[in-house]
C-alpha cells in the first residue's frame, strides 16, 4: 500500500519533459503570487502542493491514453473535473447503491456522479489515461472512461461504502483501496458458499417452524434480514481468529431467539419449551407478580441471554455471551461495552489496570428506528477513543428493515441513513443488501480486517425488510399497504441465493431439497422430545440471601496509619499544589489521638485498605478524580508538569489495580457501562458518582431495567455501587433531592441495599463490607445518599477507633440522649443530614431538657433494619410518638417507604407521626431563604416538647 504522502502527488504522475518543467515554473509563479497563475492551476497547487522535481512513472504499465497538450490550462480544467469526480464518486457513491432489495428508496440525487456534472464527456475521459484517473486502476482497465465505470460499480453495487467522514486520510485510504480493489471482499468458495446456504436455510425454517407449531406466540422473526446469522457466523469466526477470547453481544427483540440458536446454540429444544412453558406473557402473570416464587420474577424468552464457549480449530477457544436486555431498546449496548473492558482489563497489579484490547470483542445489533432515535446510543458511540471506556473496536449492525413497528422511516429519522450518527464519530459505514449474501459476508469480512488492524468501530447497515408484522401478531398492511404487497411476492433469501447457486451449478434442486428437509427434520425431531413433556419450570435457582450483612470490615490502628502515611507522600520530583499539599498533609494526624477522619479521607482509606485486601477498584463518574465537592483528590496533577500521580497506585499496600476516570457528561451510557464492568468482573468493586444525585434519573432505565431487577430477570449479580450526593442545602430544585423515594420504591427481595450515612466510619465501614461480599452470593448493588456540606463537617468526621473497631450499623441512636429510657416519649427516626442537623440544634440548646426524646438515624434504610428499631422502641416503655422527620416533600424522601414498615413495628400505644415539607412536586425550593425557613421549622417541630 502506498502512503498518504505519495498518493498527494499523484496528479504530476503524467507530467513529463517540457510539459513539467512548464507546471514547475507555473509552481514558482504561485508560490510568489498565487493570483499570477490560471485558477486551475491555482486549485491543483492548493490541493497537491509542489510538483515532483522529476517526471514520475505511471505505476501500472498498461497501455495508457494520450494526454494531449497538458500544458493547455483547458486540459488541466479537466483533470481537476476528473479529480472532483472521482472524489465524489468515493464519497457518494453509495448513494446509487443497489442495496434496497424491495426497491422502495425514493432514488437519490446522484448527478455528482455523473461526468457531465463536471463538464466532462466520454471522449474526454477517453483520452485520459486510467491512471491519470484512477491511480491504482488495474491494467484491464483501458482508459479514463473505463476507469471511471469501474470506480463508480465498486462503489454503487449491492455493498455500499460510506467512508468519507473518517478523518484520518491513513484509514480512508485503506478503507477506498479495499472497496475499490476488493482485496478484503474476496468472493467466497464454493464450498462456502453452500455453506452460506445451509445457513440461510436454517435461519428462514428456524422461523417458519415457530411459526407454524406456535401460532400467534411472539417471536420478532428475522425474516427478510435472515443473512445476519451468517453475518455473525463470519464475524465470530474472524475476531477469534484474530485473537479475542471473549465476545459480548447486545441485541434487542429482533431475531433474537434465531441468534440464540443459531450463534448462541441454545439447543431448539430449550427454546421450543419455552414457548410451550408460556403461551401468552401478555395475559398471564408471571410467577413473581403473583407471589409464589421469591426471589425469581423471570424474564420473556426473547430477552435472555445465553453463554457458550466455541471453538476455533484446536488451539483457539473463546467464550461468547449474548447479553440479557429489557425491552428498553439500546441500553444494553453500554452494558455489554463495559463487559468487553471488563474482559480486557487485567487488575492483578497496583496501579491502573492493563487493557488488552486484542482480548475481547464487541458486537452490537441495533434496529434501524432505534439506532438514530434513542440517545443512549450516542452516548455510547462517544466511548470509543476515551481512555476508561475505549475496547478497540465495537462491530455495529443495523438490522435495518426499513421500519419501526408501525413508523415509516421518514417518520423516525432526519437523516439519510439509520446509521448517519456513526458519521459523527467517524466509524466507517458499509449499507448492504440483505439480499446479496455473499455481498453480506464480504461487509462481515471487512469489519473485522478494519477492526483488527485499526482497533475501531465499524457500522454494517444491513438493508433489508421485515416479513410480517412487528410481532407475529400485527397485520402490518393496514399500515404499510405498499411496502407489504411487495414483501408478500417477494422471494426468501435462501431461495433466491438457491437460486443463484443453481445457475452458477453449484447445486442441483435435489441437493438443495435435501438441504431443507435435513433441516426441517432437525426442527421436528427437537420438538417431538419436548412436545409431549411436561414443560417443566423455567425457575432458576436464585438464593434468597438473609439480609443481614455481618461482616467485620474494622482495620487495625497501626495498619491504618500506616497506609495513611503512605497516601501522603509522593515522589520527589512531583510538585502537589502547594495549597493542596497542606490540605492533603494535614492528614498526617487524622488517625492519631485526638484527630478525627473526614469523609473524604474515610474513603481513601476505605479504598487502599480493599486495594490492600487484594481487591480492584474501579470509580467514574463525572469529575470524580478531584470529587465535584473538591475533597476527593485521589488523581493529583503536578503544578509544574501537569503530570498525574494517584497515591493509591502506589502505596505499598495495594496489591490490586486502581481504575478511576473521569467521565464523559453522561449519566445512561456511563452507569449502564460500570454496571456491565462489574457484572463481568465481579470480583471489582465499581464505583460510580453521579455529580448531584438527581443527575441519575437520566440513567433511569439502566436503574430501573437492569440494576435494580436484573436479578430477579435474569439472576445477574451486581455489587455495584451508586453514590448520590443528596441533602437540603438551599441550593435549589435540582441540586438538593438524589430521589430517595426512587430506589426506596423499587426495593424488594433484597435486591439492593440502601443507606444514607451520617459518620465517615459508616461510609468506610459499608464500603469494605460491600467490597467484602462482591463475589458472594449476597451480593448486591449499593446506593448511597452521599453528602455534600457534611463532607467538611465535623460532626460527621470520625475518630480513628471507630475505623479499628466494629462495624457498619444500620442504626445510631444520638449520642447524649436517651440516658433515662423510661422516661422517653417521642422517637424520632431520621436519616442523612438532618440528622446532623437536629444534632446541632440539640447542642445550640444544650440546657433544654431533653430526657422525654431519642433520636435515632436510619443509616440503612433498605434492608429496612426492623429488629434494630424494634429493639429500641422496646427499651423505650413510655413511648408516646414515635416521629419519622425528613428534609423533602412528604411524597417524596423515606416516608411513604417508612410509614408501613414502621407501624408494623411501633408499640400500639405510640402514634406514628410525619414532620417534614408538605407534598411538593418540585423537590426543593429555589429560593435559600424559603428553604432555611422551612427547615428551621421543621428542626424546631421535631424538638418541640410534645404538651
Ligand atoms: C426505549 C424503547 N422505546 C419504545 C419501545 C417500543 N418498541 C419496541 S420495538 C419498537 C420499534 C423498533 O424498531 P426498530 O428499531 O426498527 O427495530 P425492529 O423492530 O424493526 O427490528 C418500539 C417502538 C422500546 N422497546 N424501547
Ligand atoms: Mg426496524
Amino acid at each position: 500500500m502506498k502512503n498518504g504522502q505519495e498518493d498527494r502527488r499523484w496528479p504530476w504522475a503524467n507530467y513529463y519533459g517540457p510539459n513539467l518543467g512548464y507546471i514547475q515554473e507555473q509552481y514558482e509563479q504561485y508560490q510568489n503570487n498565487p493570483e499570477s497563475v490560471e485558477e486551475t492551476f491555482r486549485e491543483l497547487f492548493a490541493r497537491f502542493g509542489a510538483p515532483p522535481a522529476e517526471s514520475g512513472t505511471t505505476g501500472s504499465g498498461q497501455q495508457q491514453a494520450q494526454v494531449t497538450d497538458s500544458s493547455n490550462p483547458q486540459v488541466l480544467k479537466k483533470v481537476m473535473a476528473v479529480s472532483k469526480l472521482v472524489w465524489n464518486i468515493r464519497t457518494y457513491g453509495h448513494l446509487a447503491a443497489n442495496i434496497d432489495p424491495l426497491g422502495l428508496s425514493t432514488t437519490a440525487d446522484t448527478r455528482l456522479l455523473e461526468p457531465a456534472t463536471y463538464g466532462l464527456t466520454k471522449e474526454d475521459l477517453i483520452a485520459l489515461p486510467s491512471s491519470l484517473v484512477w491511480e491504482e486502476a488495474p491494467s484491464d482497465v483501458a482508459n479514463g472512461w473505463e476507469a471511471i465505470e469501474r470506480l463508480r460499480k465498486s462503489y454503487s453495487q449491492s455493498i455500499a461504502f460510506e467512508f468519507s467522514h473518517v478523518h484520518e486520510e491513513s484509514e480512508r485510504d485503506w478503507l477506498n483501496r479495499q472497496a475499490e480493489s476488493g482485496a478484503s471482499i474476496e468472493p467466497l468458495t464454493s464450498e462456502e458458499r453452500i455453506k452460506l446456504l445451509d445457513r440461510l436455510i436454517q435461519a428462514e425454517q428456524f422461523e417458519q417452524f415457530l411459526h407454524r407449531t406456535f401460532v400467534g406466540q411472539k417471536r420478532f422473526s428475522l425474516q427478510g434480514t435472515d443473512v445476519l446469522i451468517p453475518i455473525l457466523d463470519q464475524i465470530v469466526h474472524e475476531v477469534v481468529l484474530d485473537g479475542a477470547s471473549h465476545i459480548l453481544m447486545g441485541m434487542a427483540h429482533r431475531g433474537r431467539l434465531n441468534v440464540l440458536a443459531h450463534i448462541l446454540g441454545k439447543p431448539y429444544n430449550k427454546i421450543f419449551k419455552e414457548f410451550h412453558h408460556s403461551p401468552n406473557k401478555d395475559i398471564i402473570p408471571s410467577e413473581g407478580s403473583m407471589g409464589i416464587n421469591y426471589g425469581w420474577t423471570g424474564d420473556v424468552k426473547y430477552h435472555l441471554g445465553e453463554q457458550r464457549s466455541i471453538k476455533e480449530g484446536d488451539a483457539l477457544e473463546a467464550k461468547l455471551t449474548l447479553a440479557n436486555n429489557p425491552s428498553h431498546l439500546e441500553f444494553v449496548g453500554a452494558v455489554v461495552e463495559g463487559f468487553t473492558r471488563a474482559a480486557q482489563d487485567n487488575r492483578e497489579n497496583p496501579g491502573y489496570p492493563v487493557q488488552d484490547v486484542s482480548k475481547a470483542a464487541t458486537i452490537t445489533i441495533h434496529g434501524d428506528a432505534a439506532f438514530p432515535g434513542e440517545g443512549i446510543v450516542a452516548e455510547t458511540l462517544n466511548f470509543t477513543k476515551l481512555q476508561g471506556y475505549r475496547n478497540g473496536g465495537t462491530i455495529h449492525i443495523i438490522v435495518n428493515n426499513r421500519v419501526g413497528f408501525t413508523t415509516d422511516s421518514s417518520d423516525s429519522r432526519s437523516t439519510h441513513y439509520a446509521s448517519d450518527p456513526a458519521k459523527g464519530y467517524e466509524i466507517p459505514i458499509v449499507h448492504v443488501n440483505a439480499d446479496d449474501a455473499d455481498a453480506c459476508i464480504a461487509a462481515a469480512r471487512l469489519a473485522c480486517e478494519y477492526r483488527n488492524r485499526f482497533k475501531k468501530d465499524f457500522l454494517i447497515d444491513l438493508v433489508g425488510y421485515r416479513r410480517f408484522g412487528h410481532n407475529e401478531n400485527d397485520d402490518p398492511e393496514t399500515t404499510q399497504p405498499l411496502m407489504y404487497q411487495k414483501v408478500k411476492n417477494h422471494p426468501t433469501v435462501s431461495v433466491s441465493y438457491a437460486e443463484k447457486l443453481k445457475q452458477e451449478g453449484l447445486i442441483d434442486d435435489q441437493r438443495y431439497q435435501k438441504m431443507v428437509q435435513d433441516v426441517q427434520a432437525k426442527l421436528q425431531e427437537a420438538y417431538d422430545l419436548v412436545k409431549n413433556k411436561d414443560s417443566g419450570n423455567r425457575l432458576a435457582n436464585v438464593v434468597v440471601f438473609d439480609k443481614d450483612l455481618k461482616i467485620d470490615t474494622a482495620v487495625p490502628l497501626p495498619q491504618l496509619q500506616e497506609i495513611n502515611k503512605a497516601l501522603i507522600t509522593w515522589p520527589e520530583d512531583f510538585h502537589v499544589y502547594p495549597k493542596l499539599q497542606r490540605i492533603l498533609e494535614r492528614r498526617g494526624d487524622a488517625l492519631n489521638e485526638g484527630g478525627k477522619v473526614d469523609w473524604a479521607l474515610a474513603e481513601t482509606l476505605a479504598f487502599a485498605t480493599i486495594l490492600a485486601d487484594g481487591k480492584p477498584i474501579r470509580m467514574t463518574g463525572q469529575d470524580v478524580g478531584r470529587g465535584t465537592f473538591a475533597h476527593r483528590h485521589v488523581v493529583l496533577h503536578d503544578s509544574k508538569t501537569g503530570a498525574t500521580y494517584s497515591p493509591l497506585h502506589k502505596i505499598p499496600q495495594a496489591r490490586a489495580s486502581f481504575a478511576i476516570y473521569n467521565s464523559p457528561l453522561s449519566e445512561g451510557s456511563i452507569l449502564g457501562f460500570e454496571y456491565g464492568y462489574n457484572v463481568y468482573s465481579p470480583e471489582t468493586l465499581v464505583i460510580w458518582e453521579a455529580q448531584y444525585g438527581d443527575f441519575a434519573n437520566a440513567a433511569q432505565v439502566i436503574i430501573d431495567q437492569f440494576i435494580a431487577a436484573g436479578r430477579v430477570k435474569w439472576a445477574q449479580k451486581s455489587s455495584l455501587v451508586m453514590l448520590l450526593p443528596h441533602g437540603y442545602e438551599g441550593q435549589g430544585p435540582e441540586h438538593s433531592s438524589a430521589r430517595l423515594e426512587r430506589y426506596l420504591q423499587s426495593s424488594a427481595e433484597n435486591n439492593w441495599t440502601v443507606a444514607n450515612l451520617s459518620t465517615a466510619a459508616q461510609y468506610f465501614h459499608i464500603l469494605r463490607r460491600q467490597a467484602a461480599i462482591t463475589e458472594r452470593e449476597e451480593a448486591r448493588p449499593l446506593i448511597i445518599m452521599s453528602p455534600k456540606s457534611l463532607i467538611r463537617n465535623a460532626r460527621v468526621a470520625s475518630p480513628g477507633t471507630q475505623f479499628s473497631e466494629g462495624s457498619f450499623m444500620p442504626i445510631i441512636e444520638q449520642q447524649g440522649l436517651g440516658e433515662q429510657p423510661k422516661k422517653i416519649r417521642r422517637l424520632v427516626l431520621c436519616t442523612g443530614k438532618i440528622a446532623i442537623d437536629l444534632e446541632e440544634a440539640l447542642e445550640a440548646d444544650k440546657e433544654k431538657d431533653y430526657s422525654w426524646l431519642q433520636i435515632v438515624r436510619v443509616e440503612q434504610l433498605y434492608p429496612f433494619p426492623d429488629k434494630e428499631i424494634a429493639a429500641v422502641m422496646e427499651r423505650f416503655t413510655g413511648l408516646k410518638e414515635i416521629i419519622w422527620v425528613q428534609e423533602e416533600p412528604k411524597n417524596m424522601g423515606a416516608w411513604n417507604f417508612m410509614e408501613p414498615r414502621i407501624r408494623a413495628i411501633a408499640p400500639s400505644k405510640a402514634d406514628v407521626q410525619y414532620i417534614g415539607l408538605p407534598d411538593r412536586s418540585s423537590p426543593a425550593s429555589g429560593f435559600q431563604e424559603v428553604h432555611t425557613f422551612e427547615h428551621n421549622q421543621i428542626i424546631a417541630n421535631a424538638l418541640k416538647q410534645p404538651e
